[in-house]
């Protein structure tokens, strides 16, 4: 997919009603050579988006793996980026992530004035995304990274305004995370509500490891399902997956 298109894809999906499927990848937890396997059964499976991006990012494999992506597949790669260090030019797009469930003013617009100049002159595709973090049973690494308390589980009212809000700034997509490793993935009545009430497209994703799950949020109202650990343990999940979301 050429870059620049990707955003286009995201809205022509949603209006056909087409689910789509982005497997996260950690650069941190990925070794470069199970990237190959992965990509092949990715290739297979259709699966629509790879994300790359973790909370830390300590290595500095993030060029190699998107280079290692693009050598064998079309799929995009998105960049989902837990700090403004996890930029790279080799991929497709950046989701711009404002986290609008917080209040920590870095991660609102402070570290994005910082990296605009970077940005500006990239050949990425920037799509701005509210980014709504929603409690998923146990503290996780972007609730501890980011300074911020997740929605509770059980508040649909609050992540509905946050969305709607974060709509109305102007955010092209909204995603709901329950954090990477969740124990419990976003109550699919808050899904619901909140897709209810935007008329962008809604990621969703944390703590999905089943394909019944990733069927039932996507019957909810996500138009992109993300998958990350679950995958990194078993890849036989992946074709799964992919499966039951393109049933909807
Ligand atoms: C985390 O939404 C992603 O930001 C994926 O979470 O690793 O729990 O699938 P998992």
């Amino acid at each position: 997919m050429n870059s620049k298109n990707i955003y286009t894809s995201f809205r022509k999906a949603k209006k056909a009603k087409q689910k789509k499927f982005a497997i996260l990848i950690d650069p941190d937890k990925l070794i470069l050579k199970e990237v190959d396997q992965l990509v092949k059964l990715a290739t297979l499976a259709q699966v629509d988006f790879f994300f790359l991006g973790g909370s830390l990012v300590v290595n500095n494999q993030l060029d190699a793996i998107i280079e290692s992506i693009k050598a064998q597949t079309s799929i995009p790669v998105v960049l989902f980026p837990g700090s403004s260090r996890q930029l790279s030019y080799k991929a497709d797009a950046l989701l711009f992530l404002s986290l609008i469930s917080g209040r920590n003013a870095d991660l609102l617009i402070g570290k994005h004035v910082e990296s605009a100049p970077f940005l500006k002159i990239s050949p990425l595709e920037i799509i701005s995304t509210g980014y709504i973090l929603v409690d998923g049973g146990v503290p996780t690494s972007v609730s501890y990274m980011s300074n911020t308390f997740p929605i509770p589980a059980d508040k649909n009212s609050i992540a509905v305004c946050t969305a709607m809000a974060g709509e109305m700034l102007g955010m092209k997509l909204i995603y709901m995370d329950a954090g990477s490793g969740a124990m419990n993935p976003i109550n699919t009545t808050m899904v619901q509500d909140v897709a209810t009430a935007i008329d962008i497209p809604l990621i969703v994703g944390g703590g999905i490891r089943s394909p019944q799950k990733a069927l039932e949020l996507t019957k909810a109202g996500a138009d992109v399902i993300v998958i990350g650990n679950a995958i990194e343990k078993d890849l036989s999940l992946l074709s799964e997956v992919a499966a039951a979301i393109k049933s909807f």
